[in-house]
């Protein structure tokens, strides 16, 4: 009969439906597991191959936490409102609601095909009213806390969406969304004051076992930076005061000229009539750029003199006061005194407005006079200082700071690059704000009761422009009455962004159904935090930040026991296709459907797995799978072939007994440390040894073979796992256990090399012989390719160690 996926795969799924057996239970004796996806965007245009790289992963490793003795919780659901949806629908003139609906069914089906054990009766949508209910809940608690407030700003604002944008969204100065320009308008805005967690979210970091590069991303993001705001008089007769922001009080006798940012309130005051004209031209022209085009380290400075000058607090020198953009605002107090010796972007305005540039800080052994032909910002001691003459940078600034704290004209601060976050979209498909405008009792928050504020059907759903969301042109929404003062009253018509849903929804899956809580408390402390997070690695600043800052939120207001959401983190790296991402826009999208249909999926995700370490990179190659679809039919053979005999034999002759136990340990500390790639190998090592003996095989080395296998290949497993005569599933076993016995001798990993570049590592046998090895080496994916269109000259072979092939 052979091999038949189509017809094996979906009978498997529809028996493990039956028996409930992906579903988590509450009320297990199991220790718990979690194990999460970052749940998608259900988009138009379906998953590609790319999407399910991580879903295949967090699907083998649920199914072998699962084998190993926990009850594992993996959800998926919908992070169902936002923008894409809604330009979608505008475009295509279908309802958003209707167009996501549609999308979501698409998923589903692409999602259930794949195989995985994702407990659907735990779905969730965050645009369904039972679910947006209670991010609506969450919002009132903020609001409560005095986390939520309103505040008149500039904004980032898309004039392609019509919508404002937090600064996560603003990716070098374009549209995240839809990559135009973004520009600032003034509006009145919802904000949360993630500024209040700064310094929490960065220490917390610390807990975590996520990669590197992501605590970097984060910690950065918040951008702490220790350093101490210091007050400048104005020269002349007026009691102004400048105050800057500096992390370098130790370079205070280097300061030679001042810098107010073009938006700086004093600019207007202080500004001498001479100078009034050119400094306007200047703001004006500010204004006009960018954050983005005004912070690029590369540009030529440019400012404008104010006619005015401040005096140096710690020598009374009077310092000309600039304007420029390379100032910004919104950082520190929009002010800095400029040391050209020590600071870069300093060195470069004075040069060109040839202000004087000074040495303060010198390298031991360096003379003081020496002079700077860059700035130089690297460790040494004081020069130039008066008395402060020979500290240390770290003394200095400790020195100066006490000096001037003394006489009240400094203090330290701690400053964060970390901004409170615009939680206002003036947008149709979002959650409505719950709040409540009335004339006589100001904001008022919609009773919990009166949850959920629902989102009205629209006759146009289309933006404004105006700033106001489409919700405002609808009377019968707008008019309601004062929940204190029972009078007229107007609600808000924003909505959230569309990151408030995935803010909570790996909370809700712990008890997805509650209709009277967002969830029971007991149920989340018993499932929560998430052991194991998996998704990709666009996500660090935003979602995954958002996500920590509500847990915290969450935590303070005692709904839930833990403060940090995610344990453990898991990127998955991209698949390309010709190097290039796979995307919609590039129409290089290789979609898992046809695939599927033509090998089965358990082709599909084996390939998947074995494309490369899953953290990397890797190039999808489409003829790459058919050597997976042979390598399954193989296994489906050696299955049949032997089983007949299998449940009879009670012995196993020794190469069988040390691969079998060779390959449970493998495979098990492969999968603990998600090196899946090199389990699909093992797997492979193994079937050839079992090829390589002749008569039966016994059934304990083939049923720790299919135990192994079934994370990553279920159907077949299963399929495997009944012709062994068992009448309940192979998820209900246990996973087998290795002797280390057998494993003593004779194994080692060797290096492979492509002249002289290490390309590959394989485990042999010690003494395996040169011409066995070379058979396997080129076979292998990596060094395949190292050696396309060449031939080998010598292969140098130290045994135990390392092949080098020279080739030409
Ligand atoms: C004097 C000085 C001397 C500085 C020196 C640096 C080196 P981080 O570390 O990023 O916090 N700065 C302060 N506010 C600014 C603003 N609104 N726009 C542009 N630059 C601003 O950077 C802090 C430093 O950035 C501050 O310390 C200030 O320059 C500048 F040898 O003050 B410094
Ligand atoms: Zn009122």
């Amino acid at each position: 009969m052979g091999y038949e996926p189509n017809i094996i795969e979906p009978k498997w799924r529809k028996v493990w439906n039956e028996a409930h057996l992906n579903e988590a239970r509450d009320d297990s004796a199991r220790p718990k597991y979690y194990c999460l996806d970052m749940f998608p965007y259900p988009s138009g245009s379906g998953l590609h191959v790319g999407h399910w790289r991580g879903y295949v992963l967090s699907d083998v490793f649920s199914r072998y936490k699962r084998l190993r003795g926990y009850e594992v919780l993996h959800p998926m659901g919908w992070d169902a409102f936002g923008l894409p949806a809604e330009n979608d629908a505008i475009k295509k003139g279908i309802h958003p609601s209707v167009g996501t609906a549609r999308n979501i069914a698409n998923f589903k089906l692409q999602l259930e095909q794949m195989g995985a054990m994702f407990d659907w009766t735990r779905e969730i949508n965050t645009s369904s009213p039972e679910y947006y209910k209670f991010t609506q809940w969450i919002f009132l608690q903020l609001f409560d806390m005095g986390l939520a407030y309103r505040k008149e700003m500039p904004i980032n604002w898309c004039p392609s969406c019509k919508t404002g944008l937090a600064n996560e969204e603003v990716v070098d100065g374009a549209c995240e969304r839809c990559g135009a320009e973004v520009t600032k308008k003034n509006l009145n805005q919802w904000m949360l004051r993630i500024t209040a967690y700064a310094e929490r979210l960065l220490t917390d970091l610390e807990t975590l076992e996520w990669p590197d590069k992501v605590k970097k991303m984060q910690a950065n993001w918040i951008g702490k930076s220790e350093g101490a705001r210091i007050r400048f008089a104005v020269k002349g007769d007026t009691d102004q005061q400048i105050e800057v922001f500096t992390t370098r009080p130790d370079t205070l006798y280097g300061a030679t000229y001042m810098v107010l940012a073009p938006e700086h309130p004093l600019v207007e005051v202080i500004t001498t009539v001479e100078q009034h004209a050119f400094v306007q031209k200047y703001v004006r022209e500010a204004l006009a750029k960018s954050a983005l085009t005004r912070q690029m380290q590369d540009k030529s400075k440019t400012g404008q003199f104010t006619g005015a000058y401040a005096i140096n607090p710690i020598n009374d020198e009077a310092l000309p006061i600039y304007i420029a953009d390379y100032v910004l605002m919104d950082y520190g107090t929009g002010a800095i005194m400029a040391v050209p010796g020590h600071d870069e972007r300093d060195f470069a305005f004075a040069v060109a407005y040839q202000l004087p540039i000074r040495r303060v800080i010198a390298e031991k052994g360096v003379a003081a006079n020496v002079p700077l032909k860059e700035a130089y910002t690297g460790e040494g001691l004081l020069v130039h200082s008066a008395a402060f003459d020979g500290l240390s940078i770290t003394e200095g600034k400790r020195a100066i700071l006490a000096h001037l704290e003394a006489s009240g004209r400094a203090e330290a601060v701690v400053s964060y690059k970390l901004r409170d976050w615009v939680f206002a979209r003036q947008r149709y498909w979002g959650e409505p704000i719950p709040l409540i405008h009335c004339a006589s009792c100001g904001t008022v928050p919609v009773p919990e009761s009166d949850l959920p504020v629902l989102l009205p059907d629209v006759e146009r759903y289309e933006p404004t422009g105006t700033g106001e969301s489409p919700l405002a042109a609808m009377e019968s929404f707008v008019q309601t009455t004062c929940p204190k003062c029972q009078g007229p009253a107007r609600r808000e018509t924003d909505t959230m962004p569309q990151w408030a849903g995935s803010c909570w929804y790996f909370l809700r899956f712990a008890d997805p159904h509650n209709q009277e809580q967002l969830f029971s408390k007991e149920k989340v402390d018993h499932w929560l935090p998430v052991d194991m997070y998996i998704g990709g690695v666009e996500h660090a600043v935003l979602h995954l930040l958002y996500a920590r800052f509500f847990t915290k939120v969450l935590y303070d207001r005692k709904v839930i026991s833990f403060n940090e959401p995610f344990l453990r983190l898991f990127n998955q790296g991209m698949l390309t296709l010709n190097g290039a991402k796979m995307s919609k826009s590039k129409g290089n999208v290789v979609s898992p459907d046809e695939l599927v249909e033509r090998y089965g999926t358990d082709t599909v995700r084996l390939y998947e797995l074995f494309v490369g370490p899953p953290e990397v990179d890797a190039e999808w190659n489409p003829r790459a799978i058919d050597g997976m679809a042979r390598f399954l039919s193989r296994v489906y053979r050696l299955m049949e072939e032997r089983t007949v005999h299998a449940v009879g034999r009670q012995h196993a002759e020794r190469a069988v007994l040390k691969a079998r136990h060779r390959l449970i340990k493998q495979v098990t500390e492969r999968i603990e440390s998600f090196r899946f790639n090199t389990v699909v190998s093992a797997f492979m090592e193994f079937v050839s040894v079992m090829n390589d003996q002749s008569g039966a095989l016994d059934r304990e080395t083939l049923e720790a073979f299919v135990i192994c296998m079934s994370p990553l290949a279920p159907h077949l497993a299963e399929e495997c796992w009944r012709m062994l005569g068992h009448k309940t599933s192979v998820f209900l076993a246990e996973w087998p256990v290795f002797d280390p016995s057998y494993l003593q001798e004779d194994e080692v990993e060797i290096v492979i090399q492509v002249n002289g570049k290490i390309k590959d590592r394989v485990t042999v046998a010690m003494d395996a012989p040169l011409d066995a090895l070379l058979e396997q080496v080129k076979a292998r994916e990596l060094v395949d390719r190292a050696l396309a269109g060449k031939a080998i000259v010598k292969p140098i072979y130290v045994p135990g160690k390392l092949l080098n092939l020279v080739v030409r």
